[in-house]
């Protein structure tokens, strides 16, 4: 049906293009042809035009940047904590991780378990991508996994849910890591639930067996050692409340997207 209006109006919807910004005072004045149906459509497809010009200015759907095998970085460093080392993460570690599964819960209709090997049959998708870590380090890597999106899908994300909450296995001084993105980030085509590096499992140092890419944020949303995903209406409950280890206790901010 609009695709039928886009063919047979061009040259309107052509001119409403061209009328963004001003198009709202312009139409104010148009009382008389609104009446007709086939306006009125054209009418609200113009709308979403605008919706989209305002898009492209936070441009929160973009991709990020994806390089070539030959830009990756000989190097990739291993940042924040390297092994989480507590007894239930070594014998996982000991065993493959054979027996980890990721827990889904919160705000889904059906509270998923999905096993490594559950995980690694899944549809996948692999990027190579830039991660910026905001303590000034670059490094271009390849992230394979399962788009977030997919494993949310799944799990009937409830249409209250707002946020995403990666916990993790690791802590530092006794306090949990964990992080958070909203639904835009969530389900970016980019937002994967990644199992390997550089084509090779992840290592420990690098958040075995599952970390979170969301590659239009900066390193330290990049959650490693994900032992659980929790769909939530607000952050507030969560741990300090400012959806983040690093926003709880080094006042980083929560939207860190680049
Ligand atoms: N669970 C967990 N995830 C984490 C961190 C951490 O300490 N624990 N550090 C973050 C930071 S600051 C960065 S820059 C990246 C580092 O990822 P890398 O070790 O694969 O380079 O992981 C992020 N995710
Ligand atoms: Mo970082």
């Amino acid at each position: 049906m609009s695709d039928d209006i886009i063919m047979a109006t061009p040259s309107l919807l052509t001119r409403r293009h061209a009328l963004i910004g001003g198009a709202g005072l312009l139409l104010a004045g148009c009382d008389r042809i609104n009446a007709s149906p086939a306006v009125q459509s054209v009418l609200s497809l113009g709308e979403k035009a605008t919706h989209g010009a305002q898009r492209l200015v936070t441009d929160r759907n973009a991709l990020a940047k994806e390089f070539s095998r030959a830009e990756m970085s000989p190097v990739f460093r291993e940042n924040g904590n390297r092994n989480p080392g507590t007894a239930d993460y070594n014998a996982l570690a000991a065993n493959g991780f054979a027996d980890w599964a990721l827990t889904v819960d919160g705000m889904v209709a059906h509270p998923l378990r999905i096993s490594l090997a559950q995980m690694l049959a899944a549809p996948r998708r692999t990027q190579i991508t830039r991660h910026d870590c905001v303590e000034g380090w670059s490094a271009i890597g390849e992230w394979s996994g399962v788009p977030l999106g997919l494993i949310l899908r799944r799990a009937g994300l409830s249409s209250n849910a707002k946020f995403v909450v990666f916990h993790c296995a690791d802590s530092t001084g006794g306090i949990p890591y964990y992080e958070s993105i909203d639904l835009i980030d969530a389900f970016h085509p980019q937002t994967i639930l990644a199992t390997h590096m550089n084509g090779a499992p992840l290592t420990v140092g690098h958040g075995a067996p599952l970390r979170l890419r969301a590659e239009r944020q900066l390193g330290y949303k990049q959650a490693k050692y994900v032992m659980r995903v929790e769909a939530v209406a607000s952050l507030s409950g969560i741990h300090g409340g400012k959806g983040g280890y690093w926003e709880d206790h080094k006042g980083y901010q929560w939207f860190a997207g680049i």
